[in-house]
């Protein structure tokens, strides 16, 4: 079986990766415009051509793609093969509009599961492992691709898709699942359900690979905690082909791009002008090796920064930061730019659990903002601190974070509905008038 940790690959001195995106580039591009009309178009209106660009330091002269393009290209208009050599579609789940549909070739398939064997492998799984994938199977692309990749890997996978928490705890220990995929907002429903039961030394898990949704270093601790687990980071969207686009190493300081199919670009959402290494902006990606569906430099509207600093694990890809939000998820509360990131950190360092929910709403011209965490179950117990003092502490810790005052109201354990997939923290009421 091939090793899925891929040394001539992910140790590959970081010239030699350049070079090579840059001879993928240039054969991706004119792949590109040969096959694709609206790139075509694209392209000709720039006024760039597809021998303008010889290699990454050119990247900057393409036109953008946003996922309104992909709206208003459903479902073929991107499409760069003929529609027989597709074999798998994903889609996102178009909560904001119409859905985008990613088309995979055999051969797409086989680098995305790829990239998601690589990140399995990082995480310390061998053919020895159980895998257990509890992200949602369909045409979410969570399940279908670390399923490849744990079959890639060569670990007993078990397809348990998303809920059933009973079932899932079940299987976990007859079957001794020793790797859990998930969501890291199920991740922690998951600890939660087993620290009630008083199970985790029932249970054989040693690491976790969650994404799909923003998540912070508190978190991280307390679902490691919780399950007993080394928990890795891992990062991915439908429209570049799913999970595996980037993942942590055991150095868990950042997630390695996998360069040699994606180069990313860190861009100022407002100008579009590319930044330097380590500034903060929009996360942009192209695609150097897909052939259904090849996107050149989409907006993710993810916000996080790339350090190419020498990891110790090996691995010479640029890293990204954990997203610390997207552009179009930021809200402006009473003029104030606020990141769910921002609030959950607050609740987390003062003990709560990541079970909570920001609600927006605006009544005349004035923005409210409630913030309803739960307390942990101790908590509720501990009668020697009431709950307006803990509003209190949480109050004050919003507003040395945010700048503005926000309502908090602790609630009690297991009032806030729980997600089996990415979690609803955020009901802007605002854009429902
Ligand atoms: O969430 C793919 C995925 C599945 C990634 C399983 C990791 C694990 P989409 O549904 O298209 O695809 O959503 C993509 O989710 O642009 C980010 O905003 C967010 N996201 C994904 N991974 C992370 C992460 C999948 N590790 C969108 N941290 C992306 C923060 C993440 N945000």
């Amino acid at each position: 079986m091939k090793n899925y940790y891929q040394p001539e690959i992910e140790t590959m001195p970081q010239d030699q990766i350049l070079a090579l995106q840059d001879e993928r580039l240039v054969k991706q591009v004119r792949y590109v415009y040969d096959h694709v009309r609206f790139y075509r178009d694209r392209m000709d209106e720039a006024g760039v051509a597809p021998e303008d660009i010889r290699g990454t330091q050119d990247l900057h002269k393409l036109p953008f793609i946003t996922k309104d393009d992909l709206r208003d290209q459903y479902p073929y208009g991107l499409l760069a093969v003929p529609l027989e050599e597709c074999v798998r579609i994903q889609s996102t789940s178009g909560t904001t509009g119409r859905r985008v549909v990613a088309f995979y070739t055999r051969e797409d398939l086989d680098i995305w599961e790829e990239c998601c064997a690589r990140a399995i492998v990082a995480a310390g799984g061998t053919k020895e492992d159980v895998c257990h994938v509890c992200y949602g199977y369909g045409l979410f692309t969570g399940g279908p691709g670390l399923n490849g990749g744990s079959h890639k890997v060569g670990c007993l996978t078990l397809p348990m898709s998303s809920g059933n928490t009973e079932r899932q705890l079940q299987f976990m220990t007859d079957l001794g699942s020793t790797i859990l995929c998930c969501t890291p907002s199920y991740a922690a429903n998951l600890g939660e359900a087993v620290a009630e039961r008083g199970m985790k030394d029932q249970l054989k898990l040693k690491a976790g690979i969650f994404g799909a949704e923003p998540w912070t270093e508190q978190m991280r601790q307390s679902i490691e905690e919780t399950l007993g687990i080394k928990a890795y980071d891992i990062y991915g969207l439908t429209e570049i082909s799913g999970p595996g686009v980037s993942f942590e190493c055991e150095e868990q300081a950042g997630m390695h791009i996998q360069e040699d199919h994606f180069i990313p670009e860190i861009i100022d959402p407002k100008t579009g002008e590319v930044l330097p290494e380590g500034q903060v902006g929009e996360l942009v990606f192209t695609c150097i090796t897909k052939k259904a569906f090849p996107l050149l430099r989409y907006r993710t509207r993810d916000l996080c920064l790339l350090t190419r600093k020498k990891c110790s694990c090996g691995r010479t890809h640029v890293r990204m930061l954990k997203p610390k939000g997207r552009s179009d998820d930021m809200m402006i509360v009473k003029g104030v730019n606020v990141w769910p990131s921002q609030i959950e950190a607050v609740l987390l360092n003062q003990g709560y659990q990541a079970n909570y929910q920001i609600i927006v709403d605006r009544i005349g011209n004035r923005d409210s903002i409630e913030v309803q965490v739960e307390m942990t179950p101790e908590m509720a117990q501990d009668e020697t601190i009431p709950v307006a003092k803990r509003e209190k502490k949480i109050v004050s810790g919003l507003k040395s974070m945010l700048g503005i005052t926000v309502d908090v109201s602790v609630v009690e354990p297991k009032s806030i509905p729980r997600s089996e997939g990415k979690a609803v923290r955020v009901i802007d009421k605002r854009h429902l008038y």
